[in-house]
């Protein structure tokens, strides 16, 4: 029996998965979260973010994600009744591009972590920048162009690093701490992401970032999987000496560091496994192991994303490709109006989520011409600098239009935008905590005109960060099994949960979703006044 441990640590929570693996008996045995606001109060973040004047700028405190692995440690070791020191491996899964800046202390005190002290305690004095950027941030948009300039265009850039400059991508957030900070720049020995912070914690030393999460940082070269010296050298000065190593997401940081062996009790034969991103990892989470299909996960983000055998660059700017943790790649578009906008209008209309649902049940598909541009916050794709949420032919006030426009929209600008990916989709995999509303699920099958599935657990991050510790432990005791036996038995959707297309809402969704392009035209671009279209549509 062997057992293995995945977290996700991500905007608003750190949970920990874990499965027992017994020959072909493979279970979940244990899961928690750490909502961040709720259990660590003192950090002040809303959402897992600090409040800031300026809207465009999100940061959160990387004390809060020490404190809560350490106080997740606690739970595993106190309430879990899971015997730790049988755990063979541990993985995990960070929010994307955020970064966390070390000084020349750092790597010396990690090895040196004295497990009597809570771990924050020990960390704080070894953070050249208190607070970190993270992926909703769009505060950068002088430096994306200044790295754009420098590197020869867009189309240079996504060709060497898989994506066009983007506000959150961390080479233009190191290129602006860079400039706002000189001698915090100076100062910082080591810039890592959250998911190689993280590992490194763990470890107890420098953990290498992944081929995964290095690629949304506008800085590794997409093919050889290497920092590409051009992209270096537009972004920062001696950034080179700054960075940790690239490795495979397969790589083994080390054995688990005495600091957790001693304060917990787990084993010190216990290995570190490489974090890598929460898409990367959901990737294998919900079994996209080979081409095919896709998956669209809700969480704080909205995410949609499938596996790649070759990078492919999207001529339109608004996708990505990421490495996948089997090695190869993978396409990706990022709505940064995800699950937070949806509970900004449940609130605003004073529903649960029960009441959400009801709403969603009770108008018909297309909502009578009613659209919302939901932009609560600055939007990624398609990019909007200027929050604030546009409507056309809504009423502000109806509760339930307002809520059936939100899912529409969130929906139909998916389909809309990862038209590059060129990708016919008859399937889909729904992941992340909105995942379980079936009722969402549904406007999602009808726009996409695509079966959706759902998974026995949501929370596929940690599920395949946890799947990722499994194989890796494998590779290095000499046992490479292949991904699709990895993920046999857990990364599988549901078949009883399959929600199928209705014909009906699918040839209204064919109608209204050229128009939803023009609203968003119309609002960012000036184009043309989308109001005829919709008034014939209704
Ligand atoms: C992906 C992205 C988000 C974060 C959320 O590019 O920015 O999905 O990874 O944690």
């Amino acid at each position: 029996m062997s057992i293995y441990l995945g977290f996700d640590s991500s905007t608003q929570s750190l949970t920990v998965l874990a499965i027992e693996i017994d020959g072909s008996r493979r279970r979940r045995i244990f899961e928690h979260s750490l909502e961040f606001d709720v259990h660590f109060p003192a950090y002040g973040t809303r959402n897992g973010v600090l409040p800031a004047d300026n809207p465009l700028v999100a940061h959160s405190p990387p004390l809060l994600w020490v404190e809560a692995l350490d106080v997740l440690m606690g739970i595993l070791a106190k309430e879990s009744g899971i015997p730790l020191e049988q755990v063979c491996a541990i993985s995990g899964s960070g929010q994307q591009h955020g970064s966390v800046y070390l000084n020349n202390r750092a790597t010396a005190a990690l090895e040196a972590l004295d497990p009597a002290r809570p771990l924050a305690d020990q960390i704080e004095t070894l953070l050249s920048r208190r607070t970190s950027p993270i992926w909703m941030d769009s505060s950068t948009a002088e430096e994306f162009r200044e790295i754009t300039e420098a590197i020869g265009g867009d189309k240079v850039l996504a060709a060497l690093t898989g994506s066009r400059a983007f506000e959150r991508f961390t080479g233009p957030q190191i290129r602006k701490f860079s400039k706002e900070d000189a001698r915090g720049y100076a100062r910082t020995d080591k810039i890592h992401l959250v998911s190689s912070f993280m590992a490194s914690l763990l470890a107890g030393k420098h953990a290498p970032i992944d081929p995964g999460d290095g690629a949304g940082m506008n800085l590794m070269g997409i093919v050889s999987k290497l920092w590409a010296p051009a992209a270096l050298r537009a972004t920062a000065e001696g950034l080179e000496t700054k960075l940790s190593d690239l490795k495979e997401s397969w790589s083994m940081v080390g054995n688990l560091s005495s600091y957790w062996v001693r304060r917990y009790g787990f084993s010190p034969r216990t290995k570190v496994i490489s974090w890598s991103g929460d898409n990367p990892c959901s990737l294998i989470g919900v079994g996209l192991v080979k081409q095919g299909k896709v998956a669209i996960s809700l969480g704080t983000s909205t995410t949609f994303f499938g596996f790649l055998p070759r990078p492919i660059v999207d001529p339109t700017g608004s996708g990505h490709v990421f490495g996948s943790p089997t090695g190869d790649y993978m396409s990706l578009i990022c709505f940064e109006n995800g699950g937070l906008a949806r509970d900004e209008v449940r609130k605003e209309h004073g529903l649960d989520w029960q009441g959400f649902s009801m709403a969603l049940r009770s108008t018909p598909p297309g909502n009578r011409g009613g659209v919302m541009l939901p932009w609560f916050k600055p939007e990624i794709t398609p990019r909007v600098h200027q929050p604030g949420v546009r409507r056309y032919h809504l009423d502000p006030r109806d509760g339930a239009g307002n809520v059936r426009a939100v899912v529409e929209a969130q929906m139909m600008a998916i389909s809309n935008h990862s038209q590059w990916m060129g990708v016919s989709i008859s399937t889909v995999h729904a992941t992340g905590g909105s995942a379980v509303n079936r009722d969402i699920l549904q406007v999602m099958a009808d726009v996409l005109d695509a079966e959706v599935y759902q998974f026995q657990i949501s929370n596929s991050a940690a599920l395949g960060a946890a799947l990722r510790a499994y194989h890796a432990d494998g590779l290095t005791d000499g046992n490479s099994l292949p991904w699709e036996k990895v993920v046999a038995g857990f990364a599988e959707p549901l078949r009883e949960s399959r929600i199928k297309p209705r014909p009906e809402a699918v040839k209204v969704y064919a109608r209204l979703k050229p128009i939803y392009a023009a609203c968003e035209a119309h609002s960012l671009r000036g184009g043309e006044d989308p109001s005829p279209g919709l008034l014939r549509f209704r």
